[in-house]
This record gives structure tokens, C-alpha cells and sequence, in this order.
């Protein structure tokens, strides 16, 4: 039944009269892509430990998903064989828990930030295939046990496939072959059936490495092994990825039946530049590497949200399988990329900047809904 006019002009006459006693509410990320997918951030502890109070609030107001940009990593959570250090972790869930979020473990089988103990033994030597997995059986059934329910997914296998799309030579990959892939995915899904199961990498542009991975997703799901998402990382440049094969990466990871994340989204602003570089002479560190230490000019930041812009077209024209977008950090003041690849540049990648504002491109579209 239709309401009656009256009625509806009372209605009108009381919200009218209630929004001018409040300030407008202001707009949000979670609710701009509230229809499309979950949007997060990556934590640090700082902000975690009420370090970072106005980060603590933009997390609060704009997302409704979070990941844990290092305390979960074996070397942080599990730093020698049997002791886990389990308060960074617990404080991390128990803030998204306490503020209803989509909480993601990152990351249980990764090379880099890798327990030293994990693939040797006491004399130093590769431990046996057999040691190796009753060790990653051990590990991922101990952390995700302990937060069952309250974690909804995780990052099971991170950075397996260098970007020619030959298996990365780590010491899983050393020691038990391609198999340590699919068996993570097993022991992942015998210690919490409900959990969600990701595969996540960097470059997941690169066609040689898309192609890797959805052979290896199809073997897996052939298999009967459950994984709900394959992660694309985000880590962008002013000249990186090729938008044409980003977006034919999101639709060939998505043939596999996946969904498929943005995982770690963030864009540098300053020119690429090569780990190899050398640094040692100051002035060509400060004009070639950390050439904007006072704030991007004008063009430069136009030509960044231009393209964020159009990375956030394709996550939208994708979003019936985009099941989450993450930023890999909250405000350009926090995040990793002032220490990559050197200490020390100034960089600006994120969605908020270093005053805790939303970037132009952003703004723009939360004003315009
Ligand atoms: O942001 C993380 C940074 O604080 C750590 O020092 C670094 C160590 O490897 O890891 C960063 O996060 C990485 C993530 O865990 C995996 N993908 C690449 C991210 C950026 O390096």
C-alpha cells in the first residue's frame, strides 16, 4: 500500500528537521562501494596501538575490511619453532572484531619475512620434505585455530610465481617442489572448513605469470582443494602495469571461478626506480630518487589521480567479480613505499594523504554520489 501524501510530507517535515540539528553526514568509501565490494586497508601496529589516533579514525569511518601488513608474517608471529608471539596478532583481530570488519590473515606461506628456523635445522641444513610439512601443517593449523570465526580469509601462499612464470626458488619450492602449493591449501582447509582461501602475488598483470596462475588455480580446484580468490597485489606506478593486461588479468582470474582481489593497492608517484641503483652520491639521491620531498607538484598529482581514476573504472566495470579492494596502508605518511626501494624517499601512493585527506579523485566521486 502506497503511503498517503500526508504522511509523507510529515515524514519529509521531521527529516528535514532533524538533518538541520546534525552536520551532513560526511561521505564514506564503504558506502560509495558499498553495492560493489568490500574496500580495506593494511595496519600497521602504530595505528593499531591508538599511535596513529586521526589513521585510526579514517580506518573507522571508510573501510570496512582490514589486513595485517606484518604481524601475522612467520617471522613476526611464529620466530622460533614451536613459540608463537601471539599479542600483535590478537590486537590486530580484536580491533576489526570490535569494529565489525572483514579481518584478512596475511600471510601463511610466504619466502620473504620467513622464520629463519622454518626450512632448516639446528645444524643449518634443508630440513627433510617430510619436516617441511608436518612444519607447515603445524603452523598454519596453530594460527588459524586460534582465530576461527573471527578471521574470514587469508592469504594462504603469497609470491609463488616470478614474473616470467617460472616457480619462484624458495625453500618450500626447494625442499617439497610445486606440491607445497596445493598442500597449504589442504592444511589451510583442514584447520578452519569455513575459513575463505586466497592465492596472492605482485605483477599479476604480466601474462606470463597470469597464464601460471590460472593453470595452477584449475589444477587446484581440479583436485577438489578449495580457494575462493585469486589476489592481485595493486602495487602500481606512473608507468606501471599495462591497464589493457591488468584488466585481462581480472577476467582471465576470474574464468577460474574465483573471485578476485585488489589485495595491496597502492600507486607510486615518483619515477621507478631500480633496487641496483646506486645512492651513495646525495645530491643524485635527492634529485633522482626523492625528487618531491615537499609535496608533489601540481601536474604530477593530476596525472596520479587521473590515473587512480582509471584504475577505479576497472575495478568497477569488474565488480561482479571483485569481491574486495584493499589499500596496502591508510595515509601516504605510513606506507612502505618511503622505504622502497631506499630509505628515505617521499612518496605519495595512497588514498589519503599525509594530512589525512582524501585524495582529489576520491573526493570527487564520494561528493558526487
Ligand atoms: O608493507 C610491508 C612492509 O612494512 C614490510 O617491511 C615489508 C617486508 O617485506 O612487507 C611489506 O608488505 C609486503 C606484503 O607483505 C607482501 N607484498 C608486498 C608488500 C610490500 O613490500
Amino acid at each position: 500500500m502506497k503511503t498517503p501524501l500526508i504522511a509523507l510530507t510529515l515524514l519529509a517535515l521531521a527529516s528535514c528537521a532533524g538533518k538541520q540539528a546534525q552536520a551532513p553526514a560526511e561521505p564514506t568509501l564503504k558506502d560509495y562501494f558499498a553495492d560493489d565490494f568490500l574496500i580495506g586497508a593494511a595496519l600497521n601496529m602504530d595505528l593499531i596501538n591508538g599511535l596513529d589516533p586521526k589513521a585510526d579514525s579514517i580506518v573507522r569511518l571508510h573501510f570496512n575490511s582490514i589486513v595485517a601488513e606484518n604481524c601475522m608474517k612467520s617471522q613476526e608471529i611464529h620466530p622460533e619453532e614451536g613459540r608463537y608471539y601471539w599479542a600483535a596478532a590478537d590486537s590486530f583481530v580484536d580491533y576489526g572484531v570490535k569494529n565489525d570488519m572483514a579481518i584478512i590473515g596475511h600471510t601463511l606461506i610466504w619466502h620473504s619475512q620467513l622464520a629463519p628456523w622454518f626450512p632448516v635445522d639446528s645444524t643449518g641444513a634443508k630440513v627433510s620434505p617430510d619436516v617441511l610439512k608436518e612444519r607447515m601443517r603445524d603452523h598454519i593449523t596453530t594460527i588459524m585455530t586460534r582465530y576461527k570465526g573471527k578471521i574470514k580469509g587469508w592469504d594462504v601462499v603469497n609470491e609463488a610465481i616470478e614474473d616470467d612464470g617460472s616457480y619462484r626458488k624458495t625453500p618450500f619450492y626447494e625442499i617439497l617442489g610445486e606440491e607445497y602449493i596445493p598442500l597449504a591449501f589442504q592444511y589451510a582447509h583442514e584447520a578452519d572448513p569455513d575459513a575463505e582461501l586466497y592465492i596472492n602475488d605482485y605483477s599479476m598483470n604480466k601474462p606470463a605469470k597470469r597464464d601460471v596462475y590460472v593453470k595452477l588455480v584449475n589444477d587446484m580446484k581440479a583436485k577438489g582443494l578449495r580457494i575462493d580468490a585469486i589476489g592481485m597485489q595493486g602495487h602500481m606506478g606512473m608507468d606501471y602495469p599495462d591497464f589493457t593486461d591488468f584488466e585481462k588479468s581480472i577476467e582471465a582470474y576470474a574464468s577460474t571461478g574465483c573471485n578476485v582481489m585488489i589485495t595491496e593497492w597502492d600507486m607510486s608517484a615518483l619515477p621507478t626506480v631500480s633496487r641496483s641503483a646506486n645512492i651513495s652520491d646525495s645530491v643524485v639521491y635527492n634529485t633522482l630518487f626523492n625528487p618531491y620531498p615537499d609535496g608533489l607538484p601540481a601536474d604530477l598529482s593530476d596525472h596520479w589521480n587521473a590515473r587512480m581514476d582509471s584504475v577505479t573504472n576497472i575495478l568497477l566495470r569488474h565488480s561482479d567479480v571483485i569481491s574486495r579492494v584493499t589499500a596496502w596502508g591508510t595515509h601516504d605518511g605510513m606506507s612502505w613505499k618511503n622505504d622502497f626501494p631506499m630509505k628515505g624517499r617521499v612518496e605519495y601512493p595512497l588514498l589519503f594523504d599525509r594530512d589525512y585527506r582524501l585524495k582529489p579523485f576520491m573526493a570527487r566521486r564520494l561528493n558526487q554520489q
